[in-house]
């Protein structure tokens, strides 16, 4: 996958490119960032990208015409597949692991990051197709969301996780949290790990597992269980796990 990152801050990208997971799956040719500094396309000398805005107000804009000539730049030719070119906004759409997978399956994406009050509307009118958001909450700039995404998309691309294993059974991946998850030492302060995950027997393994990625997301998320195809197996794990919580509540522990 090539992903091209338009923003005035490119340095702000170096330690993220250039360790673990991300380093690797650039080394392995899996990903590949192009940071493009929107500065190089500002038609002054001052290489200004910014502006007051129209109408009055707080803060400054950023201008449109740098960020059209940055992302034409880097568009294939007439006729060619335009990858999806995604500005990061809080008014976008929210992201989650289900997008990252839709993202994952593209050959290029562009993203474009904001800073000051926002970018020109004619940006998000006339040039982006996709508009996305980590979460409603107001950072000073849209490199940190291009990180989320790219981090979260690519450790789905194929190779670039050592167990692909290890994506699919991911929270969310499933619809569900994930379940406990525990290493050495087997007792640690006298706090022992579960007999089951010692038991060797990989289907009361499962079944714990599963009993506990229901349980937590029932008590943490129940919107995600909303939104879940449940297997017969999962609802009869879960009436056990919602009659238990009735009795401690009965027993008021
Ligand atoms: C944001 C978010 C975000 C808004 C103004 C950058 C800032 C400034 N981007 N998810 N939340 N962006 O807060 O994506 O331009």
């Amino acid at each position: 996958m090539r992903v091209d990152v338009l923003t005035i801050f490119p340095e702000m990208f170096t330690g993220f490119l250039n360790t673990s997971i991300i380093k690797r799956a650039r080394e392995q040719g899996h990903l590949t960032v192009n940071l493009v500094d929107i500065r190089d396309y500002a038609r002054n000398k001052h290489r200004s990208v910014d502006d007051y805005p129209f109408g009055g107000g707080p803060g400054m804009v950023m201008q449109a015409e740098p960020i059209f000539l940055a992302v034409e730049a880097l568009l294939p030719g007439a006729g060619a597949v335009r990858p999806p070119i995604i500005l990061l906004s809080p008014q976008g759409e929210v992201f989650n692991q289900a997008l990252a997978s839709e993202l994952a399956r593209q050959e290029r994406l562009i993203l474009i990051c904001g800073h000051y009050e926002g970018v020109d509307e004619r940006v998000r009118q006339f040039l982006v197709n996709r508009e996305v958001s980590i979460g409603d909450y107001v950072l000073t700039g849209g490199e940190l969301p291009a990180m989320v995404i790219i981090d979260a998309v690519t450790r789905l691309l194929p190779g670039v996780l050592g167990d692909p294993a290890g994506a699919t059974e991911d929270s969310f991946a499933m619809g569900l949290l994930e379940y406990p998850q525990y290493t050495r030492p087997r007792s640690f302060r006298g706090l022992e790990v579960p007999e089951v995950l010692l038991s060797g027997n990989h289907e009361q393994i499962r079944l714990w597992r599963r009993q506990q990625a229901l349980e937590r997301t029932w008590r943490r998320r129940p919107d995600l269980l909303a939104k879940l195809e449940l297997s017969p197996e999962d609802r009869r794990l879960l009436v056990d796990i919602i009659r238990r919580a009735e009795n401690e509540e009965l027993q008021g522990e």
